[in-house]
């Protein structure tokens, strides 16, 4: 918990540690789309309980620029140091990205274990990947973290269990911690690579049946998980195991899930769970999880899951919508979706649009109303039609039945008579079966 890069360890075991969480407001150059500081040191409490660890204080220093070589002011650090001193804190979580000097240098100062936003999304990163491809890119983003930062840092990322003052490796050490660093990185790679072989085997079996995808995307927390629990309830073979992990907690779901699920005129797709997003979420941990995040490119459908009753639900939209662009997913077909509206305790539900829902997923609320627009958007280019298939084309007719969900047929004396919904490709492979009345 919270050790894996830390510098010092004074936690004593089973004892939560205590964060005095400190953030800086930039008073200069503000824009519109910067998340409020309130709203960003709350998320980084947040962040801190999703760690373990417990919050017993908050600064906030307001300053028109970055100290380069200690974040805040010095004069504000000597501060902290006094505040910590008096909560018993055993560290302070500073809201941003640090450099490895800056860490360093308020490290001397404070004399804690200083720990940035990034090491902290690391860490709970750490925690809660389960699968192997999520272990391994959460390690090669810590290790990327780590790099830069051997030197600057005087050697303390790379000191095991060494005190405070006590003095970094030598030069030695740290070349061969660098030489660990990046073949252990080498390893991950070529690894990673073999699941993302692996992964794209899988891929090109499913877009050979043409089952549709629709991917769950948004903010952390905002009940992606829950809808799809919802929603893989539409299929038949839906049994209570195949239900993700839910949970009112910050990165619940790190693993992508793929689930069976069933439109309402019956026809399968697969809908796909992500993990949520966070704003400053660490570039190295976006690159690293880029393989993963990958199933969101193959979707035929994105559904933008917004939490409608978080006071920063729109700076969470604007967050979501830069790393779907970062991903180069940003034009594909996307469902927004107001999610938790049983909380906002309306008498009359805001209008729906083709492409926004209003839905509580834990009460049930417009589900119906989702399903039928996830439909509209996969059906959208297909083509209803009547098809007669003379006998000797059965093999056409078994063809389309592994492939549609067929809605009427009916053996006459001409051949096969049957409605379907085509895609545009088979529409045209069979139009010359359309029955002609
Ligand atoms: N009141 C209310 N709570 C909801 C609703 N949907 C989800 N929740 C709760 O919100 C919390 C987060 O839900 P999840 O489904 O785990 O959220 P997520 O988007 O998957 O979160 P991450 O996996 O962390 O990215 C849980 O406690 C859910 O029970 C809803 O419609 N109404
Ligand atoms: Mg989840």
């Amino acid at each position: 918990m919270l050790n894996d890069l830390s510098v010092n360890n004074h936690k004593i075991d089973n004892e939560p540690e205590k964060a005095l969480c400190v953030g800086l407001n930039i008073t200069s150059n503000k824009n519109s789309s910067d998340v409020n500081i309130e709203d960003s040191m709350a998320e980084l409490k947040e962040l801190v309980l999703a760690a373990g660890a417990e919050v017993v204080g908050e600064v906030i220093q307001n300053r028109s620029y970055i100290e380069t070589s200690t974040y805040l002011g010095s004069g504000k650090i000597e501060e902290i140091k006094i505040y910590a001193e008096s909560l018993d804190a055993t560290m302070i979580v500073f809201n941003d990205e640090l450099s490895g000097a800056q860490i360093r240098n308020i490290e001397n100062i404070i004399g804690k274990k200083i720990i940035d936003r990034t090491i902290l999304i690391l860490d709970i990163f750490a925690q809660r990947a389960l699968s192997k491809e999520g272990k391994l890119q959460v390690e090669l983003a810590q290790l990327k973290y780590r790099l830069p930062r051997l030197y600057g840092m005087g050697g303390q990322m790379s000191r095991t269990g060494a005190g405070i003052g006590t003095r970094g490796p030598g030069e030695q050490k740290l070349e061969k911690d660098k030489r660990h660093i990046l073949n252990r990185a080498a390893v991950i790679r070529k690894e990673l690579k073999q699941v993302v072989k692996n992964r794209d085997i899988q891929r090109s079996q499913r877009s050979k049946n043409k089952i549709p995808i629709v991917a769950l995307v948004g903010y952390t927390n905002a009940g992606k998980s829950t809808i799809l629990n919802e929603i893989i309830k539409t299929h038949p073979d839906y049994e209570r195991e195949k239900e993700v992990f839910t949970k009112d907690m910050l990165f619940a779901t790190l693993d992508v899930t793929l689930r069976k699920a069933s439109l309402p005129n019956k026809k399968e797709f697969l809908i796909v769970d992500t993990v949520g997003f966070v704003s400053k979420l660490p570039h190295d941990l976006i690159d690293a999880f880029k393989a993963t995040l990958e199933e969101v490119l193959y979707a035929d459908l994105i559904l933008h899951v917004i939490d409608s009753t978080n006071s920063s639900s729109n700076i969470q939209k604007t967050t979501t919508e830069s790393v779907l662009k970062d991903l180069g997913a940003d034009d594909k077909k996307t469902i927004t979706v107001y999610n938790k509206i049983d909380k906002l305790d309306l008498d009359i539900y805001p209008k729906n649009h083709d492409d926004l829902v209003y839905i509580s997923a834990k009460k049930g609320i417009n589900m119906d109303k989702l399903m039928n627009l996830i439909q509209n958007c996969l059906m959208e280019n297909t083509y209803k039609v009547n098809l007669l298939l003379p006998f000797d084309k059965g093999n056409i007719f078994n063809l389309i039945k592994e492939k549609y969900h067929i809605d009427e047929f009916e053996y006459t004396e001409k051949g096969i008579d049957l409605v379907v919904s085509l895609d545009e490709e088979d529409y045209n492979l069979y139009k010359e079966y359309i029955k002609i009345k």
